[in-house]
């Protein structure tokens, strides 16, 4: 396809309630999203960046220049350019996977719009619909943070995952436990403890937990792999699996034996199928893990999550989990689980009325 053009849109959506991990509370979503035109197609791509650089390092305005001065450049100045080929032809531009990531999808959904393909027939997707589970964030109440799990219980959720940090975790999940039963429940500490809390993680053992989500900062992969001896609930990593040799490499080591994967992550849909078949070549199951994405992503992730080595509920939620407006036709639970979408492409296109109501900028590139 020929590149024809690019607009860079940056919208403001704000959260039906503001959502605390262990690394910061978000109040909305700083959404850049990457519209191409190509061979008069047009294609959709999400960045998954935080407005703040507090998940990883990088955060909406320094993805927004770098694809503008660094990586559009690249990109319009070939003859032809295939989804295939973006993250080759971005070589030259070190790192910033969530960046690289928003421009592929968008090539890629333009393309298989001209195929007539959906994300889900391409990516290899082997089930019509996804189990769904939700993420609660840190709660200071715990009252409070059973009234938001019995609402998500109520809404269809099949598995609850709860952030934790030092001082919002052992009690906070024997209280879900004992107020909710065998639920299926992991927690996620986004890097909040160091190899000095490796008994007090192991004290989770006794709530038979599906995991613990990235315990440790991103680069401690010996700590993890320490960790995991000490304690008996599978260790997921997220953070730390940058790519799908990042991922073999964990695995090799004995760091994790499930995988969170996030398309943007790990610069893309095309790499975190890699990371898909490279788990289950080893029999470690994955999960599609979750950025507060618009339905534009949040349609690639269902895509993603639909793929067979997906055995986990992913954080696949339903749009109206954090937004009272998508810029898409919202997506509803139905029994717990979200449609793949069979549409071309993405199988979803933006509102334009939604669109144009929460958009701060457009910038158009050629
Ligand atoms: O449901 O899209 C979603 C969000 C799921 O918890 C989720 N995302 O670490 O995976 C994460 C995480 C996150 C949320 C990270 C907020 C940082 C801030």
């Amino acid at each position: 396809m020929k590149l024809e053009q690019v607009e860079l849109r940056r919208i403001h959506l704000p959260l039906v309630a503001p959502f605390r991990a262990s690394i910061g509370t978000l109040h909305h979503r700083d959404v850049l999203l990457v519209h191409v035109i190509a061979d008069g197609v047009e294609g959709w791509g999400e960045c998954v960046a935080f407005g703040e650089p507090f998940y990883s390092y990088e955060y909406t305005d320094g993805a927004h220049d770098v694809i503008r001065r660094h990586m559009l450049p690249l990109l319009l100045a070939q003859r032809e350019v295939r989804a295939e080929d973006v993250i080759g032809i971005l070589t030259p531009v070190r790192g910033h996977p969530m960046a690289k990531a928003a421009v592929e999808m968008a090539i890629l959904d333009a393309e298989l719009r001209v195929d007539g393909r959906s994300f889900g027939d391409f990516l290899g997707a082997t089930r019509p619909a996804v189990d769904c589970g939700v993420s609660v964030g840190i709660h200071e109440r715990v009252e409070d943070l059973l009234r938001t799990v019995e609402g998500y219980l109520a809404d269809g959720y099949k598995r609850i995952k709860l952030k934790i940090e030092p001082g919002h975790d052992v009690e906070d999940v024997r209280a879900v436990r004992e107020a909710f039963g065998d639920i299926l429940l992991q927690v996620d500490a986004n890097t909040a403890y160091t190899r000095t809390d490796a008994q007090h993680l192991a004290e989770l053992d006794e709530f038979d937990l599906l995991l613990i989500e990235q315990p440790l900062p991103e680069e401690d992969i010996r700590g993890h792999a320490e960790l995991a001896q000490v304690v008996r609930t599978p260790i997921c990593l997220d953070e730390s699996i940058t790519s799908a040799k990042a991922a073999e490499d964990a695995i090799a080591l004995g760091a994790c034996s499930i995988v969170n994967i996030k398309a943007g992550r790990v610069g893309g849909y095309l790499e975190a199928r890699r990371v898909h078949d490279v788990c289950a070549e080893r029999n470690v199951p994955v999960w599609c893990g979750g950025m507060l994405e618009t339905g534009l992503g949040r349609a690639a992730n269902v895509a993603l999550a639909a793929l067979p080595n997906f055995t986990l509920p992913g954080d696949t939620s339903a749009s109206g989990r954090y937004y009272a407006q998508d810029i898409v036709e919202p997506f509803v639970l139905d029994g717990g689980t979200l449609a793949v979408p069979t549409g071309p492409g993405l199988g979803v296109s933006p509102l334009s009325d939604a669109l144009e109501q929460f958009t701060v900028s457009v910038e158009l590139c050629r």
